[in-house]
């Protein structure tokens, strides 16, 4: 009996094996070397909420005309993301009475959202006006990474800042990373990355988390280690800031557009060798989060391994490497 239940469960283990290798298998042949970027002809327009007509995106290829660009992604988030914006047009408005050589642009990226956020958000271009704050609408959901990679390729600040719309990191602390990236980077040509991190707080969040989520999360930093990046200890933060010249080649060059495109982001870097600094930030958790703890780290943990396998067999190549060599 007992030697039929193990030839079952081997039977069994070999037939997960054999599809799971099949699916990498496929998965590695429909691969694209470099991502194919497309955008809906909708959402290359913003609404100019001043003259009430739409107006044409720039481009992350054009030069920049301001400091600063502010990009948040958000899926439905028409509860979270007012407290996120007043606290940000808040600091931004004082940084600039303090500075007035300071300039700064907010783009908010519904990501298909289907609840009020793209109104929610459109009050407040309305308010600081179309120069100031601009809300770019994705007609489709594709995910995080997609919706803060379109806001960058749509943006004018030599430095390039993406932000969560929960406001879970304390917006003031930009000028920390901003502080980080000008000694990495004096400008915007040069490369630069300030990274948020909340690897200082991990002990505290350890008390308050739950024994699986602690466990996640460490599974989930070893994988980090093995796969992917070695120099960064918390990738997943959602407060990054790049120059214009780092946000130009990492944004065309990629792939992943779900969870874990902050550790493709971070990959990508560490293989170009563009200088980074990882910045203690100040963060609240806040209710709300998307992220179901299970599935979305079991993917998580799968698109690691993808990504890691697919540049190792040439599936994925870099287009920021690509265009150093010719
Ligand atoms: N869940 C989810 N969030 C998205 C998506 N696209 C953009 N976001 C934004 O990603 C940010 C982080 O989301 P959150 O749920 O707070 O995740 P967590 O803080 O990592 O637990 C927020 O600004 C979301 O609005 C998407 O497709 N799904
Ligand atoms: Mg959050």
């Amino acid at each position: 009996m007992l030697i039929l239940l193990l030839q079952v469960g081997c039977y069994l283990l070999g037939g997960v094996g054999a599809v799971a290798l099949l699916a990498i298998l496929i998965s590695l042949y429909k691969s694209k070397p470099y991502p194919l970027i497309t955008r809906h002809k909708d959402e290359k327009f913003f609404l100019d909420t001043d003259t009430i007509k739409t107006v044409e995106f720039p481009s992350l290829d054009d030069s920049p005309t301001l400091e600063l660009s502010v990009i948040v992604p958000a899926y439905n988030e028409e509860q979270r993301l007012p407290a996120m914006l007043d606290e940000c047009m808040a600091y931004l408005a004082q940084k600039t009475e303090k500075q007035p050589d300071f300039s700064y642009e907010v783009i908010v990226v519904s990501d298909g959202s289907s609840d009020s956020t793209v109104s929610v958000a459109l009050e407040y271009s309305k308010k600081y006006g179309a120069n100031k704050f601009r809300v770019l609408e994705l007609v489709e959901n594709r995910g995080k990474g997609g919706a803060v990679r379109i806001g960058m390729l749509s943006a004018r600040g030599r430095h390039l800042l993406f932000a969560d719309a929960d406001g879970a990191t304390k917006f003031e602390d930009y000028e920390k990373l901003a502080e980080a990236l000008v000694s990495l980077a004096p400008e915007w040509r040069h490369d630069g990355i300030a990274i948020g991190s909340r690897a200082h707080l991990e002990d505290e969040s350890i008390a308050k988390r739950s024994f699986l989520r602690t466990i996640l999360m460490h599974g989930f930093h070893t994988l980090v280690w093995i796969f992917a990046v070695r120099t960064v200890r918390d990738t997943q933060c959602g407060f990054k800031l790049f120059t214009r010249a780092t946000a130009r080649k990492l944004f065309n060059s990629l792939h992943v557009e779900r969870w874990a495109f902050d550790v493709e982001l971070l990959y990508l870097a560490e293989r170009l060798q563009l200088p980074m600094a990882e910045v203690a930030v100040r963060w609240t958790e806040i209710d709300g989060s998307k992220l179901s703890p299970f599935w979305s780290w079991l993917q998580m943990g799968i698109d690691l391994f993808m990504i890691w396998l697919r540049y190792m067999v040439g599936a994925w190549r870099i287009v920021a490497s690509e265009k150093k060599k010719n």
